[in-house]
């Protein structure tokens, strides 16, 4: 008899789930699509997003992580969602300073050795140019952005934006060094829009 209700109650959980992915696969869509540039390797790291897009997004409580490795910060590009908390991390045996330059977010995490992790939370949706005051060669950025909606690039230039509500919206890009202008993207119920961007300068 257990056995029988266990399986009545399996059942109706296992239906419900079904309806629950069966609807969450009707209501969002996605973004696919490319970044071009004519030399190959700006391709790579772009930040594709969504402007001006409604409510209010929660940023993630899980903490980013930008390492200090081989004199070079990884990831050289860090979108967040804006309110996100970044840990920088030092896993060199020289000393790393972490500073930001940049107006609407300065801030300098001062000069630190292995092992050691700052914290930084981003409140501003701006792009944050990071640079280390001992090497005067590293350099990365923090593209913090109004909403979750938004990619980067793979070496290719392919990125797809997952989730995307339906609706009709601004696309833009970011790059380091090229420009691309924005573009008008309509997403249906559960499709799959297509964008590419040419960068140049
Ligand atoms: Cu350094």
């Amino acid at each position: 008899m257990k056995r029988k209700l266990f399986n009545a109650v399996f059942m109706v959980l296992l239906f419900s789930m079904a309806v629950l992915v069966q609807k969450e696969a009707f209501a969002a869509g996605k973004i696919t699509g490319m970044v071009e540039a004519q030399r190959a390797r700006f391709k790579k790291d772009a930040v594709v997003y969504l402007k001006g897009v409604s409510g209010t997004f929660t940023p993630p409580a899980k903490h980013y992580t930008m390492d200090q490795k081989d004199l070079i910060f990884t990831p050289h590009v860090l979108p967040v969602v804006v309110g996100s908390s970044v840990d920088f991390k030092n896993s060199d045996n020289v000393n790393h300073n972490v500073f930001a330059p940049t107006k609407c977010k300065p801030f300098n995490l001062g000069t630190y050795g292995k092992g050691v992790v700052k914290t930084e939370t981003f409140d501003k949706s701006c792009v944050v140019d990071l640079l280390c005051n001992v090497h005067s060669e590293m350099s990365a950025f923090v593209v913090v952005l109004d909403n979750p909606y938004f990619a980067k690039t793979g070496a290719d230039g392919s990125f797809t934006i997952e989730n995307v509500p339906p609706g009709t919206y601004q696309i833009a890009v970011w790059s380091e060094k090229l420009k691309a202008a924005p573009q008008t993207v309509t997403v249906k119920d559960g499709g799959a829009a297509q964008v590419t961007f040419n960068l140049a300068r």
